[in-house]
């Protein structure tokens, strides 16, 4: 455990006021992604200034491509085509991003030279087979640990030949990781989900002019066709304005508008859960930016009570459930989660890390395989530990709202990674926290 950064929350409080979260990270990772392989120059506004989407970045520059930014959240690519990325001179290490690491997988895989993917100690324990073993049925060459994780030593080719693609699991990276590869690939490759997964991918190369065909379940590519450079408005994050959305609704007298959110359907797992819940959340202003849906989202204190998790809506909450946990943990009667056992190879292990932080602050948490038993109640003080997972550390923070003595949250340095703001916003709204170096 590095503990370089510590939070520690003084219970009680409400949150109000209005704020504008930052940008979505999935679509800050792919603007610069398809901005540097198109033709022409794309400028990007509200993007995401946080460690991931900087490691996809610099991995662009790293492969030639002029960047300009980014400045408060504004960047300018100047793309240089599908075929006119060059061979980085070093290792492209990623952080601590996955999605970094597995949609440049499926790019890489189609460019005549040879690169390497390295990430931080938690990013080389995730598992990469399920990219590198679709990509070798494509005929790239990927050589991973013989457990299957990073670095990835990608072999240049431009022989990789399209497939159709069952993926076992629903997974938006892999997704995205193949369609990256198809625009590479001789003939079609066609993808096939078991459920809706985000289609930010999918949403910028139709927006970029390049043609998909999408087919209930099924998105087909083709290569052959080229990206139009185009302006990419990249809305607040759903996933970082989901702990406002939980922590003004557990919080007495709360009321949050959070604005310009995005509201993708395949991303709103968060509210509708909630909703389920008893929440009382609104969307106001709904419209449409440059092919994302977004809006400003208004939230108030609410009873939560404790719901079956439809299991159709986790894919579609994926990132969100450490803090509906805490959401969990503050409702009246039982939660039950299943059908989430991808949880367990994000970050960190989610359903372990969050069951065992929970139990420290004595809320009765059961961890399952494939997800979590909570019986709404108190939730105590104490010393809770994030495991270097920046989704846990926020959502421990959270759980101060309604804590009856102080959290301290350790190994928290990560929170940079997408949300370097929290702690001056959640501090803004009125929650009691303060940051130390460890
Ligand atoms: O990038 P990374 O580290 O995988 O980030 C996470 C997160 O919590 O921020 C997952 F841990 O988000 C993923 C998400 O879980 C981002 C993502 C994307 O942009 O395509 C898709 C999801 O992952 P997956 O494995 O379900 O495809």
């Amino acid at each position: 455990m590095s503990d370089t950064i510590i939070f520690t929350v003084r219970p009680g409080g409400s949150l109000r006021g209005e704020i504008r979260v930052p940008g979505d990270k999935s679509i800050s990772h792919r603007s610069i992604m398809l901005g540097s392989i198109a033709e022409g120059i794309t400028r990007v506004t509200g993007f995401l200034e946080a460690e991931d989407a900087l490691a996809t970045l610099k991995a662009f520059r790293a492969m030639g491509v002029e960047i300009e930014g980014p400045d408060e959240g504004n960047v300018t690519i100047h793309g240089v085509g599908l075929n006119g990325l060059k061979a980085p001179e070093t290792l492209l290490y990623l952080g601590n991003s996955g999605t970094s690491m597995r949609l440049l997988s499926g790019l890489l895989a189609g460019q005549t030279f040879d690169s390497v993917l390295t990430g931080d100690e938690s990013l080389s324990k995730r598992p990469m087979r399920r990219v590198t073993l679709p990509l070798a049925e494509m005929s790239a060459q990927i050589v991973t640990e013989d457990d299957g994780t990073a670095p990835l030593a990608i072999a240049g080719t431009s022989a990789l030949t399209g497939i159709h693609y069952e993926m076992p699991i629903a997974s938006a990276q892999v997704k995205s990781c193949l369609l990256l590869a198809g625009l590479y690939a001789k003939g079609e490759t066609t993808i096939t989900e078991p459920a809706p997964t985000r289609d930010h991918t999918e949403r910028m190369l139709e927006g970029c002019g390049y043609p998909i065909e999408r087919v209930g379940n099924k998105v087909s590519i083709t290569s052959g066709h080229r990206l139009n450079a185009v302006d990419i408005d990249v809305p607040s994050d759903i996933s970082s304005a989901a702990f406002f959305l939980v922590g003004a609704s557990i919080a007495a007298n709360s009321s949050v508008r959070l604005n310009h959110v995005g509201i993708n359907e395949t991303r709103t797992g968060i509210i509708e859960i909630l909703k389920l819940m008893g929440a009382d959340i609104t969307l106001i202003n709904e419209r449409e930016v440059g092919g994302e849906w977004v809006a400003d989202i208004q939230v108030n204190s609410s009873q939560l009570k404790g719901i079956e998790i439809p299991e159709h809506l986790v894919p579609l909450a994926i990132d969100e459930f450490p803090v509906l946990f805490v959401a969990a943990a503050c409702a009246e009667g039982v939660t039950v989660l299943t059908g989430a056992e991808e949880l367990r190879v994000k970050e960190s292990d989610r359903i372990q890390v969050m069951a065992d932080g929970l139990q420290q602050l004595k809320v009765k948490a059961e961890p399952t395989p494939d997800g979590m038993i909570i019986r709404g109640g108190e939730i105590e003080g104490g010393e809770v530990i994030s495991h270097g997972d920046h989704r846990i550390a926020m959502a421990f923070a959270i759980a101060g709202l309604r804590s009856k003595a102080p959290i301290v949250i350790h190994d928290c340095e990560n929170v940079n990674t997408s949300f370097p703001e929290f702690v001056s916003l959640a501090g803004g709204l009125g929650l009691d926290i303060s940051q130390t170096n460890g």
